[in-house]
């Protein structure tokens, strides 16, 4: 039997998957249904209402697209929150700009208008009984402070703090879900490491740890600033959303099963290990692997950072769950990089790509994996002590935009299912939240690639907002808290 299993995995792993049987059943009580967007992506009013300019404002200058009118929702939140009531949802997932707030980063005083446009989307929000979750950073950042040298100044600790003040002064009466910053991964690794997002700057394997270690250091002090002054009175929660793929070893040879370990330390254990393990530090592996790397290569010391004795204090659980933004699954095997590499990358010693028999969809790096949204659920939860999890962004793009997206259906009904498979197995996942509620500005994909539950029509100036077929799977699902025979199709 064990023999027989033990094969049908490594067929499975080697030769591409077919579908598993879906489970039916419900998700615990309480679980969190929401849709998810981001300040930069849907926003527009680049220049309206006293915004300062953002990295991402800057960082598109030349290009032939960007985020200066996206979805306009700066005009047209209400319609967007009516599209969201129509989900059957009961939690949205927007972020502030940090520009709307403080033009140039920091600042005696808020910008006004800023501070309305967000009260005015919180008020009609819980209006129609929708839950703001408030991401204070998806990657667009204040110009003036790169300018400072953003995420590389250790003084970031304390400006990303004074925001994050100004966000639970202002709308903490009203907001009772935080998320400090979006996949800190994202913004060390490539607007800082290979430096193909804002603001740009390569530094792969240098640069980058130092941005990911200031990330860190922000994080916990806005962490720890609400938990001291506004967290007794305001009764919200507090956590920080990472990312990574789930690594599948290429084989069951020990090599390529510590080299998939090894990948999700640095990927993943790079952000939550500091915050979620009983050491708060940086994984161990990465520590000695950059340190003899660093030595070899001829540096004095480690490129990795180290924290203080009190850093490491404000980091360790400062978070009151564990945010993820879980997309693909992708195939690794163990890997020697050569010593004159210095990368992040090559830092892991690992090789990764995609099984060809995997589905593809519109963007180049994701394909089709949902069984692996029930191992990353797993591994978290053994790795971590089973902390409680939200998965804060999970969706899908094609190219053609269309309304009947059949490929995005088989996707929800697929992944929320591995997630129900992961709450069977005793992960304590609270909530889920789809990516995106419409297509919206893929960053350095433009608006080619396209991740919503409803079409927004770009060469029409009025950017009209329409449902695509997967939104009435997913708001079954919503509505019936899971999977119910005879309500959603499992076969
Ligand atoms: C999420 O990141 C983001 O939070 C969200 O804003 C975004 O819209 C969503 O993904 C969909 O992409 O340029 O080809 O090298 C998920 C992790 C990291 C995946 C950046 C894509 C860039 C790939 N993403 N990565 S590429």
């Amino acid at each position: 039997m064990r023999i027989l299993f033990i094969s049908l995995v490594l067929a499975a792993t080697v030769f591409g998957y077919e579908d598993e049987p879906l489970a039916y059943g419900n998700f615990p009580d309480g679980f969190v249904w929401g849709v998810a967007t981001s300040a930069y992506q849907i926003e527009g009013g680049w220049d309206e209402g006293g915004k300062g300019l953002s990295i991402w404002d800057v960082f598109t200058t030349d290009w032939d697209s960007n985020g200066k009118v996206a979805c306009d929702s700066y005009h047209k939140y209400k319609e967007d929150v009516q599209l969201i009531v129509n989900l059957n949802v009961t939690h949205y997932r927007f972020s502030i700009a940090w520009t709307r707030i403080f033009p140039d980063g920091v600042g005696e005083t808020v910008n006004e208008e800023g501070i309305l446009y967000y009260n005015n989307l919180i008020d009609e929000l819980k209006r129609n009984n929708i839950e703001p979750v408030v991401t204070l950073y998806h990657w667009d950042l204040p110009h003036a402070l790169e300018e400072q040298g953003g995420w590389l100044n250790a003084d970031i600790a304390v400006w990303f703090e004074e925001y994050a003040r100004a966000c639970f002064v202002n709308f903490g009466d009203r907001v009772k879900f935080w998320i400090t910053l979006n996949e800190p991964y994202v913004v060390a690794h490539l607007g800082y490491g290979i430096g193909i997002f804002a603001p740009g700057i390569s530094g792969s394997g240098t640069s980058e740890y130092i941005a990911a270690h200031n990330l860190l250091r922000a994080h916990a002090k806005a962490y720890r600033l609400y938990e001291r002054e506004f967290k007794n009175q305001q009764g919200g929660i507090i956590g920080i959303t990472l990312d990574a793929g789930w690594p599948i070893p290429e084989d069951d040879s020990q090599p390529n099963i510590d080299a998939a370990e090894r990948n999700i330390q640095f990927d993943l254990g790079w952000f939550a290990n500091p915050i979620f393990s009983e050491n708060g530090d940086y994984p161990q592996i990465m520590k000695e692997k950059i340190a003899e790397k660093s030595q070899l290569q001829g540096y004095e010391k480690s490129r990795l950072p180290e924290f203080t004795q009190q850093e490491i204090i404000e980091l360790k659980g400062s978070s009151d769950f564990f945010g993820h933004n879980f997309y693909r699954g992708f195939m690794v095997a163990d890997f020697q990089s050569d010593i004159g590499s210095i990368s992040q990358d090559a830092d892991k010693d690992t090789f990764v790509y995609a099984d060809p028999t995997w589905y593809t969809t519109g963007s180049s790096w994701l394909n089709v994996t949902p069984f692996a949204m029930r191992s990353i659920l797993n591994w978290i939860k053994t790795t971590y002590n089973n902390p409680k999890i939200y998965i804060t962004e999970n969706g899908v793009s094609d190219k053609a935009g269309n309304l009947d997206d059949f490929g995005r259906v088989y996707w929800y009904k697929h992944y929320i299912n591995n997630v129900l498979k992961a709450t069977m197995d005793g992960a304590d996942v609270k909530g889920y939240f789809a990516w995106s509620l419409m297509d919206n500005f893929e960053w350095n994909a433009g608006y080619t690639e396209k991740f919503g539950l409803h079409s927004v029509n770009f060469t029409d100036p009025a950017l009209p907002r329409r449902p695509k077929k997967s939104t009435e799977l997913f708001s079954a699902i919503v509505r019936s808290n899971g999977f119910i025979e005879g309500l959603i199709p499992c076969e």
